[in-house]
């Protein structure tokens, strides 16, 4: 009864909030699917947000598990014909927390017990090897991925969303012409992309882990130089957002989401940077988010650290409108909509035929 009280109240809450019918978006996620659980939270948002038209998942770190995963978590949510890229060379590494020794790893879990659903195979008895090869065989390598799906793609009609680190982004803008397209990569994207919604950073400046965890001079060299419209989504904002709870109470029994939550973060909710990105990325302002910085742009020093500075925008002529979001609504409310949405997502997938996971494998 509680539980459907607080559900009414939500939706009560937010009936006001969603926009009369927004456009239908052209998606592609830019994600690294390993260390952090809230890539799932947005990975389920753009596979179930009735305006996301997800053309194609990029994954910037290189762990096999993180392709199986994502490939495990498509096939789950309905788009398992969804492209899948993933950076060159591969390994073979599972995530360790060895910075707080309290979160715990769920890329492998949800691989291994979501195989079925999955377009990457993956046989029983499988080893390393073998499993390598399937991610080498069956997805592309992320930078030609990019250029593939951007020439297919309508002019101006794509919304990438940056949610982990900018090996791949910084690929494209260094490409050339291919077989997929004759421009280069920053014609590429001039012709193709309507925005670059990134998370990472501070705002207006600081440090964060996406900016300078990885490599920074892959992170100064996107921001610094990509010429369209970017939009930024800094930690201070996801970091005070926690959400996933809801999904953790009342998700359906064998979500890979709600799943991931538990053995990431033993039941508890997390803070909500990519998710708030991507629902950004998808609906745009609506009434939860309003721009900041605007006439301003971002600058990532070579440390990965940033600053938003004035007075330098468009003086060249060349750059697209920047700004960093900032929510238009309190903490707990931002939380509570996330857990809507996943909500919503989970309980639409809840897949009716084919595989299920066995008996054995509930948790
Ligand atoms: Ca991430």
């Amino acid at each position: 009864m509680l539980k459907m009280k607080a559900t009414a109240l939500v939706t009560t809450l937010f009936a006001g909030c969603v926009a009369a019918k927004e456009k239908v978006k052209n998606i592609i996620v830019d994600t690294d699917l390993f260390s952090d659980v809230d890539d799932v939270g947005a990975l389920l948002l753009a596979t179930t947000l009735p305006n996301s038209n997800l053309l194609a998942v990029n994954i910037n770190v290189p762990s096999t598990y993180s392709a199986h995963t994502a490939s495990a978590l498509l096939g789950y949510y309905g788009h398992r014909d969804v492209p899948l890229g993933i950076a060159r060379p591969l390994s073979n590494e599972t995530f360790f927390d060895n910075w707080a020794y309290e979160l715990g790893e769920y890329a492998s879990k949800v691989a291994y017990h979501y195989r079925d659903y999955a377009k990457l195979e993956w046989k029983d008895g499988w080893g390393m090897g073998e499993l390598e090869r399937s991610v080498e065989e069956g997805t592309e390598e992320a930078v030609a991925l990019y250029r593939k799906v951007l020439a297919e793609a309508e002019d101006g009609s794509v919304t990438i969303c940056s949610i982990g680190f900018f090996n791949n982004l910084s690929g494209l803008l260094n490409s050339t012409a291919d077989k997929y397209s004759d421009l280069d990569g920053p014609a590429l994207i001039a012709a193709k992309v309507a925005e670059l919604v990134i998370m990472g950073g501070q705002y207006p400046s600081g440090s964060e882990f996406n900016f300078f965890g990885d490599s920074p001079y892959h992170t100064a060299h996107v921001v610094n130089n990509w010429a369209g419209r970017m939009t930024f989504s800094g930690n201070e904002m996801g970091g005070n957002v926690y959400s996933g709870k809801g999904l953790l109470d009342n998700g359906p029994k064998n979500d890979p989401a709600k799943r991931a939550y538990f053995w990431y973060n033993y039941g508890q909710p997390r803070e909500s940077w990519d998710p708030l990105t991507v629902l950004y990325g998808v609906e745009g302002l609506g009434c939860m988010f309003e721009y900041e910085g605007e006439g301003g742009r971002n600058y990532v020093f070579p440390n990965g650290s940033n600053e938003w500075r004035y007075g330098e925008a468009g003086d060249d002529g060349m750059r697209g409108e920047q700004r960093w979001l900032k929510l238009k609504v309190k903490n707990e409310t931002g939380g509570a909509k996330l857990d809507e949405l996943y909500l919503r997502g989970s309980w639409a997938n809840v897949p009716t035929t084919g595989c299920t996971v066995s008996e054995k494998e509930e948790l």
